[in-house]
């Protein structure tokens, strides 16, 4: 294949740009964004190719489909390089199509030779990234409230638990390509209910009390519901913009189950939710400068948000400027908020053990950002692997170096484990204490429980099909020994498919890991369960229902951040 020595924008091909990455990798930063379906306003540049209506619409149909999870809405540029028209006017149609057609080191995919886009799409896709980006319209409190129903109003849902299922050890599992979750009964491994939810469904988090189920999808659908009923079910529903991935609620003491909170990626901002209706009572915008340049950025995304149990405080994290936002919900019409500066492009993260300090990679910078939820101020930066991806990370006691927090890597085989005990182990604190060797790069789950001694590192996005259907169990007590491979997808007795094992998740009580193994959306997929005791198989729960399995939110573990 030829490639071409080329890089849109002024930037140099591995400077904060577009990194080396894995096709595979590629391919999960940019997945289709739900804003293609939107009405946008097309703005004639007289310096641009012509392009008719037709040609314009469909180019950008395909733009959100496969360009936009990594050069922004806007085009400004996120983990792939900017392609506003003052870049790629200078380069020109020619030099365009060259690069699109096929791809580049630097991460960018081989569009033309791998058959995605055809030569005719491939000179679109050229003529289209001069065009001025559109902008897809906003979505404020009118456009909320317009999607907002309570189907089930507070009043008229039970006054205690109408069932009687072990609430603590459901595990709510995302069914990604049906925009569904399945509700699945750990201890009988019966799916309780199948509820319809959003486009490609993303996460699904627990409220203070246990008993209302958040789960939120791509096109920013957000569902609540209420597990005390005889069979859990959507209480109230809103959308809270055209595209987002995250959602979390209130846990510090005093207002249990009283707000929720959702990011969204377009618009760039975040809304603070009464907690048991979903009704909308403030949104911020996250528009602003970057932390480093310190210049303007039209649309940073909100990544991961997490409740602080320390401070009536949600953990904000927005991917483009760089910053993390403690927002106070004391007082939301007087709201307060700390900007703390860490480093681009915040995503996914989680808690210590002691649940005091929050840890959050800064995936392109190949960082860790450390924040002290209790004082609210920044704690240390640390320099880890390539592309670091933790998941919420995985929390336990190394032998030498006391309490540890663990991150795994899309972009190498290393498995960061960083010192979290200032008190007693201070010379260890916010230090890769060890980097263990995993299977590979592409690893995006990594998960233990304070109940075991063992850590399992996933694999999924590796290009190697041994690699990604099988996973890596390392023994904490003896860490040096390296991993054992158990192989998972073999276990689920499937046929054809991807079969990517993913997201290692333990029940409640700490003695079951669940996996999922993702195939296509025509294919059988499965979870197979693993003792965690002797790692042998101990359950494959199938059913024709389970359609692309992934993340899987255990009750129990999701609502007291255990992992
Ligand atoms: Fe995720 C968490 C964004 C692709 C499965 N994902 C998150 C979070 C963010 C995010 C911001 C943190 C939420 C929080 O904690 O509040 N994910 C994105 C993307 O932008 C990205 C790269 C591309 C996209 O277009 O969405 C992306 N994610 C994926 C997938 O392809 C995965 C593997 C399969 C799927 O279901 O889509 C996937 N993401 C997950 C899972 C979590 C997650 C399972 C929660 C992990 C946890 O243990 O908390």
């Amino acid at each position: 294949m030829a490639v071409m020595p080329f890089a849109i924008g002024s930037a140099a091909a591995d400077d904060g740009g577009h990194k080396a990455i894995s096709p595979a990798t590629a391919a999960y930063q940019g997945a289709s964004s739900p804003v293609k379906d939107v009405e946008m306003y097309q703005d004639i540049n007289p310096k641009a190719p012509a392009m008719t209506k037709a040609e314009f619409d469909k180019a950008r149909q395909i733009y959100f489909e496969r360009c936009a999870g990594c050069h922004g809405v806007l085009r400004k540029g996120a983990t792939g390089k900017p392609l506003t028209p003052d870049k790629t006017l200078a380069n020109g149609t020619e030099y365009l199509k060259v690069f699109i057609k096929y791809g580049s080191p630097a991460g960018m995919p081989n569009w033309g030779t791998s058959g995605v886009l055809s030569d005719e799409e491939v000179d679109l896709m050229a003529r289209y990234v001069q065009q001025t980006p559109p902008q897809p319209p906003e979505f404020g409190m009118a456009e909320m409230k317009g999607t907002w129903k309570v189907l089930v109003p507070p009043e008229k849902r039970p006054t205690k638990k109408m069932n009687n299922y072990n609430l603590a050890n459901v595990f709510s599992t995302t069914l990604r390509d049906a925009g569904q979750i399945a509700l699945i009964d750990g201890d009988t491994k019966k799916i309780i209910n199948v509820i319809n939810t959003g486009y490609a469904v993303h996460i699904s988090r627990m409220s203070a009390s246990g008993r209302y189920l958040f789960v939120i999808g791509r096109d920013a659908r957000i569902n609540l519901i209420d597990l005390w009923m005889p069979k859990p079910e959507t209480v109230a529903e809103i959308r809270v913009g055209l595209e987002a991935r995250s959602v979390e609620t209130s846990k510090y003491k005093g207002y249990e189950d009283k707000y929720a909170i959702a990011g969204s990626y377009w618009p760039p901002q975040y809304v603070i939710m009464n907690g048991n209706t979903l009704e909308p009572l403030k949104i911020v915008a996250t528009r602003g400068m970057t932390v480093d340049t310190q210049e303007y950025h039209p649309e940073p995304r909100v990544a991961s948000i997490l409740a602080s149990h320390f401070q009536p405080e949600f953990v904000v994290n927005v991917k483009e400027t760089g910053k993390i936002l403690l927002v106070n919900y004391k007082d939301i019409v007087n709201l307060t908020t700390t900007e703390i500066p860490a480093a681009r492009f915040l995503h996914d993260g989680g808690l210590d053990s002691s649940h005091r300090y929050f840890m959050v990679a800064a995936n392109q910078s190949n960082k860790i950002a450390v924040v002290d939820t209790k004082t609210g101020k920044k704690v240390a930066i640390v320099d880890v692997g390539k592309i670091p991806h933790p998941g919420r990370g995985a929390n336990f006691v190394d032998p030498k170096y006391g309490p540890v927090w663990a991150t795994g890597d899309l972009g190498d085989d290393g498995i960061s484990l960083i010192g979290t005990d200032p008190d007693k182990h201070k010379q260890y604190a916010w230090k890769v204490v060890r980097t263990l060797k995993g299977q590979g790069g592409g690893s995006l789950f990594i998960k233990t429980n304070p109940k075991s001694t063992n850590l399992w590192v996933d694999t999924a996005l590796n290009p190697d099909p041994n690699i990604s259907q099988s996973v890596a169990v390392f023994d904490i007590r003896h860490l040096e020994q390296g991993p054992t491979v158990l192989p998972i997808a073999k276990w689920s007795g499937l046929g054809e498919g991807a079969k990517r094992v993913l997201q290692p998740e333990y029940n409640q009580a700490g003695d079951e890991v669940w996996f999922s193994v993702w195939s296509a959306k025509n294919q059988e997929s499965a979870i197979v369960v693993v003792d965690d005791k002797t790692r042998k198989l101990k359950a494959v729960i199938k059913d024709p229902r389970l359609i692309t399995p992934t993340g899987k939110f255990n009750v129990n573990n999701t609502l007291h951040d255990i992992y």
